[in-house]
């Protein structure tokens, strides 16, 4: 049977969402690390509802050389925490919106895993999926001096561009 999700050759991080509906706020994170030029694969695979698909996606992803997993889900948010469980690679988790508690309940199930299998949590929406790329950039960056230079000229422009105030 074919695989039941996308790769891409020389993927370095493998963005998973629980639903497709979290590509809008995902795919801001997609677009962050494109700006990078880091090569990476964007899978809608849920933990509770692709359990099986899950743990094939993470054992093939990691035979591949993918070093990086961000993990987005909404809710009770447990995506990242059990692709923590199946490797010993960083887990960035995004915390979704949207939902009655405006992500709070995602965030808090994020953020509270318990001691011996960490992930790192980032805010609630866009804000939390840019910066998880930028810290997937930070992660490479100690290995991979192309991306350390494209970090570095993402951290300068940024810099340059902050405003100063207008005249009154
Ligand atoms: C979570 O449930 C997903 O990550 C998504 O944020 C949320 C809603 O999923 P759908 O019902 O829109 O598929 O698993």
């Amino acid at each position: 049977m074919a695989a039941q999700y996308k790769t891409v050759d020389g993927a370095q991080v493998g963005v998973l969402m629980g639903s497709a509906s979290d590509w809008e706020t995902m795919s801001k994170c997609s677009a962050t690390l494109k700006k990078l030029g880091i090569a990476h694969e964007c899978n809608a695979i849920s933990a509770h509802r692709n359990a099986e698909r899950l743990a094939a996606y993470i054992e093939d992803a990691e035979k591949r050389g993918v070093e990086v997993f961000i993990c987005a889900a909404g809710g009770a948010a447990h995506l990242a925490g059990v692709v923590a469980s199946m490797t010993g690679l960083p887990v960035l988790a995004c915390p979704m919106a949207g939902w009655s508690l405006d992500g709070l309940d995602s965030l808090l199930s994020m953020v509270q895993m318990p001691k011996g299998v960490p992930v790192a949590t980032f805010a609630i929406g866009s804000h939390g999926a840019v910066n998880a790329a930028l810290f997937a950039a930070a992660i490479l960056g100690l290995s991979d001096d192309r991306v350390k230079a494209a970090w570095r000229d993402f951290r300068a422009k940024q810099s340059a561009a902050v405003q100063e105030l207008p005249e009154d």
